[in-house]
């Protein structure tokens, strides 16, 4: 009777102290100038125990950074840590060298300060390490925080926004520990969740209206499939890079490794109770990290953590009375996106492997390692690229492309899910031959020196090496192998004053058109309008001689020979 005594009494103590704990809400930073400084710390996750972890402006996790799009910002980061590191602005439109990629690090005690314009549509992006070989150690020790976009779109949309109130940025993390509490630099077998950096099961106060969650899966190596008590309903309004067209309604939702979505929740009519926020990993496809992995035939890789393919509560929520003005309803409708054309694109294609076939930690992108040194392709500046993205693996990967946001065309051969449609930095790929169409174009930065990262999200992969990097090329300059050509036909040929030129596209739009001596300058440049395939050209001011002609017209290249007489 006293031992039963005993665990009534501690399993009661169990339950006060995790409803003791609420979850944090990270402090946001605003304005135009933003200082960040990285920093070592410990954090008291578990009860009376220190973890060592790694914090922006704190020991662990990081401010919200609060952007307006078209503004001019400069983020100094300070780097306090005894490594090197970066800070990728994950899901931001930059150049390569404000990306924060592997090629701009940031050494011990100095400070690195990018600046640069917001391009990005309002959404909720975030920021995080991707020092090579070292994105694993610092992300897992909790370097990471949230960025959050506003546009004058979103702005006008009735929706909640009242940050930490009706507007919540929630980071889920699965993490390893070691026995002393002790976060393990490895992400195979992870042990434990964080929400916000506190143990899974903490409470978040909400009140009884239309809430809005942004939902981040901060992990390293695993999946989320998230859900409410109850099967409630709620619906998707944004992806990773900005609003979907229309809200989607959804009862479940799988989030990979860096991909972010804001939820809408209707608690209305929920005053005075709890819910709760849940993991359905039991649901998971066969094959995403955190559910049900592949059996390997012989293999000895033992990848199942002791979560994994179990169902468990993320967070309780404790609904609150409603706050003054608070939004009572959820818009039909949010913004019209316009999809990328793939007309005339070029066609590139990125396949996993893994060696062995049933590895599951050696992965390669078209069988090749990520090489600091070694650029993998290039990309011409405002050339739409349609990228075919194959998994040959047994398990899936997420797929982020930095300094853009892309368009999913197809996942396996078919239309993407709904909440797919908008702009993407991260997707997964199947796995066992899955399929994952995306199209992309660099429209506003070229850079010969520093290249764009595209890798898996997983960071163990990542490090170890399953990650490439291309240039973005100026447009028409040098020459690209990865546009389709076709011939310019000039006449009169030789030309004496006006150069006219004909194509079999018959549409009536502008080119970019260019003239390159044979030394190679550009000596024209010009838009160029395009009738019924026929443009005019002035070659009066050129000296006479040969001359070859460029011009760029919906994502393909023309090209041709003329003589100036
Ligand atoms: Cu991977």
């Amino acid at each position: 009777m006293k031992k039963l005594f005993c665990i009534v009494v501690s399993l009661l103590a169990v339950q006060i102290v995790f409803a003791q704990i609420t979850v944090p809400i990270p402090a946001t930073l605003e304005g135009s100038i933003f200082n960040l400084k990285v920093q070592k710390g410990t954090s008291e996750i578990f009860p009376g125990q220190r973890t060592n972890t790694i914090g922006y402006n704190g020991a662990q996790l990081g401010p919200t950074l609060i952007l307006q799009k078209g503004e001019t910002v400069t983020i100094n980061v300070d780097n306090q840590l005894d490594d090197t590191t970066t800070v990728h602005w994950h899901g931001l439109h930059l150049s390569p060298a404000n990306d924060g990629g592997p090629h701009t690090p940031i050494m011990a005690g100095n400070t690195w300060s990018p600046s640069f314009k917001v391009m990005d549509q309002a959404s909720t992006y975030w920021y995080h390490p991707h020092l090579h070989r070292k994105t694993l150690n610092q992300v897992v020790k909790g370097a990471s925080g949230f960025i959050i976009v506003r546009d004058p779109a979103e702005a006008s949309l009735n929706l909640p926004r009242t940050y930490g109130v009706d507007d919540v940025p929630l980071v889920f993390q699965w993490k390893t520990f070691d026995e002393s509490k002790q976060i393990v630099e490895m992400d195979e077998v992870d042990n434990e969740v964080l929400v916000n950096g506190v143990l899974k099961g903490a409470t978040l106060n909400l009140p009884a209206q239309v809430v809005r969650l942004r939902l981040l899966n901060g992990s390293s190596h695993r999946y989320f499939n998230f859900g409410f008590s109850n099967n409630l309903e709620f619906k998707q309004i944004a992806g990773d890079g900005g609003l979907l067209d229309a809200p989607v309604a959804m009862t479940k939702l799988i989030l990979a490794p860096g991909e972010r979505a804001e939820v809408l929740l209707d608690l209305s009519k929920s005053l005075g109770q709890k819910l709760l926020l849940q993991h359905f990993g039991t649901e998971l496809p066969m094959g995403y990290p955190g559910g049900m992995m592949m059996m390997m035939m012989g293999g000895t890789e033992n990848m199942m953590g002791p979560l994994d393919d179990t169902d468990f509560d993320l967070m309780q929520i404790q609904v609150l009375a409603p706050t003054p003005n608070a939004i009572g309803s959820i818009p039909p409708a949010l913004i019209t996106n316009t999809p990328l054309s793939s007309n005339g694109a070029f066609n590139r294609d990125l396949t996993m492997t893994a060696r062995p076939q049933m590895s599951m930690t050696n992965f390669f992108l078209n069988e090749s390692k990520f090489e600091m040194n070694t650029i993998n392709f290039k990309v011409s500046k405002g050339a739409a690229e349609v990228w075919t993205l194959t998994n040959q693996t047994m398990m899936a990967h997420p797929f982020h492309l930095h300094g853009n946001s892309f368009w999913v065309i197809s996942v396996n051969n078919r239309k993407p899910a709904a909440n797919l449609l908008g702009r993407k930095d991260v997707i997964t790929v199947p796995p066992i031959n899955g399929a994952v169409k995306i199209v992309v174009r660099y429209d506003d930065f070229s850079d010969s020196v520093t290249p764009y990262m595209y890798h898996c999200h997983i960071l163990s992969h990542e490090d170890n090496g399953m990650m490439g990097q291309f240039l973005v090329a100026p447009l028409l300059s040098g020459t690209h192998d990865n546009l389709s050509k076709e011939k310019l036909k000039f006449y009169p040929n030789p030309a004496d004053k006006m150069l006219v030129f004909e194509i079999s596209e018959k549409s009536l739009e502008k080119a970019k058109f260019q003239v390159i001596d044979v030394m190679g300058r550009v000596v024209l440049e010009q838009q160029i309008q395009v009738i019924n395939g026929q443009g005019n050209i002035p070659v009066e001011q050129l000296t006479p001689g040969t001359y070859t002609a460029k011009m760029l017209l919906l994502g393909k290249l023309y090209a041709g020979v003329f003589i100036k007489q």
